[in-house]
């Protein structure tokens, strides 16, 4: 699974993703300016299992089911971008290589909030996605230009009903974890469903059929 981040120079795209994917202190990474497309391997692993733990055990467990998920992991790769700014269109080759944008303005500049609703355009023109709006910089209270009504009325403007808007910190955490997560799991929504579905069949067909259990399966997420 990959994770974009797009935004305006200097809104902390590279800093939010460091914040949440190497924990390391922000300072000094982020003073390197960003030139194309970096690549941050987050080492996030979510097992698909463990989201799907309630479901399996309502089955009888994981020995109940005819397929096994346990080994099922997907691995989440953030992409940083730099330099988009320059150019008046997002990068078509970027966008169609992720699953979900996270698309990051800075709360004390209004002209970065106005941006990033021409881009949530050509995103999810390019291809549909998740894609949720991040205001970061929110630790600069006195400073802040973009209020949240200002999100509220973003966000229902772009039409899309599960935009969610999410005010963070790069530099005090706040926010930076359940952002991410947030975009993983809107991601991921339609494989777990699936999951979920097969699990209840599987439970349905076992407990009509008593003991007859189907081969194995194999899944690629
Ligand atoms: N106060 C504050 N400063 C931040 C925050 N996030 C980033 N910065 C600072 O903003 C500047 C730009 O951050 P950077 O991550 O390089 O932005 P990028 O160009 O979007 O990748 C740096 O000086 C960061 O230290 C934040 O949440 N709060
Ligand atoms: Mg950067």
């Amino acid at each position: 699974m990959k994770i974009g981040v797009l935004g305006n120079c200097d809104v902390g795209k590279t800093s939010l993703t460091v914040k949440f994917t190497r924990r390391k202190n922000i300072d000094g990474v982020s003073k390197v300016k960003t030139t194309g497309i970096d690549q941050f391997n987050t080492g996030v692993t979510v097992q698909v299992s463990k989201l799907l733990e309630r479901e399996i055990s309502a089955a009888g467990g994981p020995e109940n089911l005819p397929f096994s998920i346990d080994d099922t992991m997907i691995r989440l790769t953030v992409w940083d971008t730099g330099g988009q700014e320059k150019y008046n269109a997002v990068d078509s080759t970027y966008v169609r290589g992720v699953d979900g944008m996270v698309l990051v303005c800075d709360v004390t500049r209004k002209k970065t909030f106005l941006t990033i609703e021409k881009w949530c355009r050509q995103v999810v023109a390019l291809k549909p996605m998740p894609v949720i709006i991040v205001g970061n910089k929110c630790d600069k209270e006195s400073e802040i230009e973009v209020t949240p009504q200002m999100f509220e009325e973003l966000s229902q403007s772009l039409h899309r009903k599960n935009i969610r808007v999410f005010l963070t910190s790069a530099v005090t955490g706040y926010n930076v974890d359940s952002a991410f997560k947030h975009m993983v799991y809107e991601v991921l929504h339609p494989v777990i469903s699936n999951f979920r579905n097969m699990i209840m069949n599987a439970a349905s067909d076992q407990s009509l059929r008593g003991t007859d259990k189907p081969k194995n399966m194999d899944f690629n997420v």
